[in-house]
């Protein structure tokens, strides 16, 4: 075993000693700090990428062999094989957007690890104890468009272990769905109530049929896109009640929404709505108040598919978006409490700024109300966030939406 495998073994090992399960909070992103990867996004691989451990850096082994020219050798004897196992043909296989299998062969039974983690230092294990000479480890909960660094371990039943190399996959992003398509077609609809028609009427792709919801002014209408997908708008064909006031929601879990698009003088018969690329599964239009007494009626809804912004777009905000001298910090230290870096501070141009982590659950929203909107790393309970990247959407008072990512070290 190489002094850099032993080192990641050790390492592992006494990881997986402490945490058996390591808990959510505990990410590799207390680092980024020290590096240029602090504009991490949400959408591309990160901008750098710290190195293993310095195999080099190490010393040769005391009673290493390096005179071997100096003896008389007599036949060479056969090297014992190693007692530790030998690992190989590591691959990561069913890459999908948000899990990868990680397999393995060793030559003796042995137990099953995987570190992994946006970096090179990981941060995240997933582990079997079989003990087996084929190995096979689900890695879950992965973040769309995000390339892994990861190394396997594996140790058998006298304790001795190996650590492979460090090797990369990259999930794909969410969606490949080529822009402007109805994504709602056929899909599964609830809605609040129902006194005509049915909910599914309004993804048959038929004008000729619709829904019809209680007559009240909060009503809802919901499609589940089946898997998150990349959306750019919706186009909303009313019947003839139409909402005056209202919002569309968006969502990928269906419990924590955002925000897309607030219409406050909805004018009826179609409606194009447009907004920037988000990821959702699931759309809802919520309505505030009907342009009537009765309620809401839809013929159509379609979801609009949308192409991923491009790597690195979201990071910061263009030239001028937000000309406040005082821009959103990107490092937010709210733990060390010596008033630095603690809160992120948006400027007088923000009217509308909702924060989410990278599993798009909103942790704190906020609009302008005179003075400028502060976030001080806490949730809706006033609780510390953990440590990791959060994604910040910045409406403008002149209505562009902006992105501004985060990393928030405890
Ligand atoms: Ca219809």
């Amino acid at each position: 075993m190489s002094p850099s495998s032993l080192l990641f073994a050790a390492v592992l090992l006494a990881a997986r000693r402490a945490a058996a399960a390591p808990p959510p909070g505990a990410s590799p992103f207390g680092v980024i700090g020290n590096g240029a990867a602090g504009d991490a996004t949400l959408y591309g691989p990160p901008g750098a990428v710290l190195p293993p451990p310095a195999a080099g850096a190490m010393a040769p082994q005391a009673g290493a062999p390096v005179a071997v020219s100096t003896m008389t050798a007599g036949p060479a004897a056969a090297a014992p094989p190693p007692p530790e196992p030998i690992i190989s043909d590591v691959a990561a296989q069913k890459v999908t957007p948000f899990s990868a299998v990680i397999t393995w062969t060793t030559d003796k039974a042995a137990d099953s690890a995987v570190a992994y983690g946006p970096y090179a230092i990981y941060g995240s294990t997933e582990s079997d104890p079989a003990p087996l000479p084929q190995h096979s480890v689900v890695l879950q909960q992965l973040t769309p468009g995000m390339t892994y660094h990861y190394r396997v371990l594996s140790q058998d039943e006298k304790g001795e272990s190996t650590a492979s190399a460090d090797e990369t996959f990259a999930t794909p992003f969410a969606s490949q769905v080529p822009p402007g398509i109805n994504l709602a077609l056929g899909k599964q609809v609830w809605a609040s109530s129902t006194v005509s028609g049915q909910p599914s009427n309004v993804v048959d792709g038929n004008l000729a049929t619709g829904w019809s919801s209680q007559f009240s002014n909060s009503e809802y209408i919901q499609i589940d896109l089946g898997a998150p997908q990349w959306i750019g708008g919706v186009v909303l064909s009313w019947l003839g009640a139409n909402a005056q006031v209202y919002e569309i929601l968006v969502s990928l879990d269906g419990n924590a929404w955002t925000d897309a698009y607030d219409q406050a003088a909805g004018k009826g018969a179609t409606e194009q709505l447009s907004f920037a690329p988000v990821q959702a599964r699931y759309v809802m239009m919520s309505g505030t108040k009907g342009a009537t007494q009765y309620g809401y009626s839809l013929a159509e809804f379609q979801v609009i598919s949308a192409l991923p912004p491009p790597a690195g777009s979201v990071r910061a905000q263009p030239q001028g978006a937000l000309p406040d001298p005082r821009a959103p910090q990107k490092f937010l230290t709210p733990a060390r409490q010596d008033g630095i870096d603690d809160d992120a501070v948006f400027g007088s141009s923000a009217r509308e700024v909702t924060i989410v982590d990278l599993r798009g659950r909103r942790v704190f929203q906020e609009c302008r109300n005179g003075a400028d909107i502060k976030w001080d790393c806490r949730d809706g309970e006033g609780r510390l966030v953990g440590s990791g990247v959060y994604i910040a959407r910045i409406r403008t008072a002149d209505g562009r939406t902006l992105y501004q990512s985060f990393a928030v070290v405890k």
